[in-house]
């Protein structure tokens, strides 16, 4: 979709926060610092409609955005962030884990994966989870810009292997919010998911 009027909604961090809205939402997962509230940026064509920064764990509450009244995009909290207490992170976890069971209004998860790294047992257990949910998803990987063609195809390849991802099922899309590259791509993902969705 091509986005005119994206809105900041609301920061949560429980349920009773969340905003009261039939909308279907589409929510932004991965390690902390991955990228997830630059691509929300980049995917909505605004610099600064989300929160993100290089100093880990910017996100620290659930951020719901209204896009032109027709789907939420909602950036979730970074998971794996080590620079914090345990407690902190339990928090925080329990803040993700419950968005994540709660909301029936979730419709579709995107998976942040850093193209440079293996996926952690963090990646891996939330990629199971969203597998094992029924939901829609998309396995994205962020910061494409960072490396050449060549090595992008390569890395591709390992995160496929890491995540025991059949060649022929389910496609992990390079983007860079940065360059810009990898967003139509994505958007027309997306837009194949609400469409199946608005058609059913
Ligand atoms: N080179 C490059 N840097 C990026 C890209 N996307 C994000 N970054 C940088 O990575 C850092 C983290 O980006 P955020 O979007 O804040 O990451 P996040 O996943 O929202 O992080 P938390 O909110 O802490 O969970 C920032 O310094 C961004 O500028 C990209 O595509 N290319
Ligand atoms: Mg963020």
């Amino acid at each position: 979709m091509v986005v005119k009027n994206p809105k900041f909604v609301i920061s949560a961090v429980c349920p009773a926060q969340y905003p009261d809205s039939e909308l279907l939402e589409i929510a932004f997962a991965g390690r902390s610092n991955v990228g997830k509230s630059s691509l929300i940026n980049a995917l909505v064509g605004r610099k600064r409609l989300a929160y993100s920064g290089s100093t880990q764990g910017m996100t620290r509450q659930i951020n719901f955005y209204n896009l032109d009244d027709e789907i939420h995009f909602v950036d979730l909290p970074g998971y794996g962030y080590a620079s914090v207490s345990k407690d902190q992170k339990s928090l925080w976890a329990g803040v993700i884990d419950k968005y994540l069971n709660v909301r029936p209004q979730l419709y579709m998860v995107i998976l942040l994966l850093d193209i440079r790294h293996n996926p952690t047992e963090d990646d891996k257990n939330m990629y199971r989870w969203i597998q094992a949910s029924g939901l829609q998803y998309a396995v994205v990987a962020t910061k494409a810009d960072k490396l050449s063609k060549m090595q992008v195809a390569g890395r591709l390849k390992e995160i496929r292997a890491c995540l025991n991802i059949a060649n022929s099922d389910t496609m992990i899309y390079p983007v860079s919010s940065e360059k810009k590259t990898g967003i139509d791509r994505l958007w027309a993902a997306i837009d194949e998911v609400i469409m199946e969705d608005s058609e059913a």
